[in-house]
């Protein structure tokens, strides 16, 4: 037996690896040939392009430029390099069998690899790989959605009609649901932003401080109850609402509710499929602003101790890896939950779904943090320090354990409605 458990640490990382493959697997169940090479529309890859890409990357990182091994299957570099075919040149696919065998090929060699590898020293890239099929396995979660919308398509709530009498009702029997006043506030002072673990990716390095000024910042993510009174009072036709850019973004791409509107959940579901200019705009028609990035993490993270110096939690409820009772990740309920559920979730100061259920856009752009070193590649964080992305924090229903803390940071144009998208507001 190669793997005789007298080295815990590769152990350790058989174990991860090959629980990460059988979820990303297990996306697959039900999908056919046609929707594995379909494209859901122009910003997206066939699903099974996906695949085939999370392949192509382990054997990339690990078995080419760590262990030095000859490429298996060069004639897939092109079809699956991220910087190899356009999006609309993907669809040309080998079948599912065949890029299953691919990966399986793969990771044979990574098994003999893991034998030797200087784990001391480069155990960041094999949690980099974790992370990366994590988070490709989000977007095939999303793409698929798309395509189940596309098939079966959801009789969207007509143009300005009031909310359906039941979930008002609803929210009316429920006293806890959140309402506009039900903020937290978070004493000002310095904060440890960003992470130095094992785990980090080069955009949390390095962890340094920075000074937060006192603030308050909503115990719950917006809901689509509470968004429903944005849509209702003409939210969507008022500038007054709207950054000079958002309301420009909105003329060209004329909306009215966010993507999918009630397509899933209630009243007290967090509003999600939102831009980051619609998410600004509700925070302003609120009297609110979006959080800054440090501003998130530290309700999430910080705890305060009155006699003692505060420490940074890596989750808001502390340091014990995420499970079911903590948040709702990893395609569990597959759809989001009401945001009062997860009270085992709550950070310090007693914020609610943090993590798990919808990111949340934030204020800030996309920036490098201080002795930034790009690792594994250039392209990965720093080809975005351009000021067209927005941080999004906290992961959704839809993202996987290894990619969910306080610390890790999502981002994307504030022009795209993110299927797995929320807010929560803050002030002051
Ligand atoms: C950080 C989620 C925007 O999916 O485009 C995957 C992550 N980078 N492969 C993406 C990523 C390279 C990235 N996001
Ligand atoms: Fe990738």
């Amino acid at each position: 037996e190669l793997f005789s458990g007298t080295e815990p640490l590769q152990l350790e990382i058989k174990d991860t690896l090959t629980q990460s493959r059988a979820r990303t697997l297990q996306l697959f169940e039900g999908v056919s040939e046609e929707t594995f090479r379909l494209q859901a529309n122009s910003d997206f890859s066939p699903v099974g392009w996906h695949l085939g890409h999370i392949g192509f990357t382990e054997g990339l990182w690990l078995l080419e430029h760590e262990a030095g091994y000859a490429p298996l299957f060069p004639e897939y570099r092109r079809l699956f390099a991220a910087d190899g075919l356009p999006k609309a040149e993907r669809q040309n696919l080998p079948s599912f069998a065949e890029i299953c065998a691919y990966l399986e090929q793969i990771r044979n060699q990574v098994w003999d690899y893991l034998l030797e590898a200087p784990l001391d020293t480069r155990a960041w890239l094999w949690h980099w790989l974790v992370q990366h099929e994590s988070q490709h396995c989000e977007t095939i979660t999303w793409v698929l959605q798309l395509h189940r919308r596309q098939s079966q398509p959801v009789s969207f709530v007509a143009k300005e009609k009031p909310w359906p009498a039941a979930l008002v009702s609803t929210s009316k029997e429920k006293p806890t649901l959140p309402d506009h006043q039900d903020m937290v506030p978070i004493e000002g002072g310095q904060f440890l932003l960003g992470n130095d673990g094992l785990e980090a990716l080069d955009n949390e390095r390095k962890a340094h401080w920075v000074q937060v000024d006192s603030f308050w910042i909503d115990r719950f993510p917006v809901t689509q109850g509470q968004y429903q009174q944005f849509i209702e009072a003409g939210g969507y036709r008022q500038s007054q609402f709207w950054s000079d850019e958002g309301w420009q973004w909105l003329q060209e791409n004329p909306v009215n509710h966010p993507t999918h509107w009630l397509a899933e959940g209630g009243a007290d579901h967090p509003v999600c499929g939102v831009s980051w200019y619609e998410a600004d705009a509700y925070a302003r028609f609120v009297g609110k602003r979006l959080p800054t990035e440090a501003e998130w993490e530290k309700a999430a993270c910080w705890q305060p101790r009155p006699q003692d110096p505060p420490t940074k939690r890596i989750y808001p409820w502390g340091n014990q890896t995420p499970d079911n009772h903590h948040c709702n990740h990893g395609g569990l309920h597959w759809g989001t939950t009401p945001v009062h559920q997860y009270a085992n979730g709550q950070s310090a100061f007693g914020c609610f779904d943090l993590l798990g259920n919808v990111w949340e856009w934030t204020n800030t752009w996309f920036h490098p943090f201080p002795d930034f070193d790009p690792y594994p590649y250039k392209g990965y964080s720093m080809v975005y320090f351009d000021h067209q992305h927005r941080i999004l924090k906290g992961g959704s229903w839809a993202t996987q354990a290894p990619v969910l803390r306080g610390a890790f940071r999502n981002w994307y144009e504030p022009r795209i409605r993110i299927h797995f998208a929320g807010f929560r507001c803050a002030y002051g």
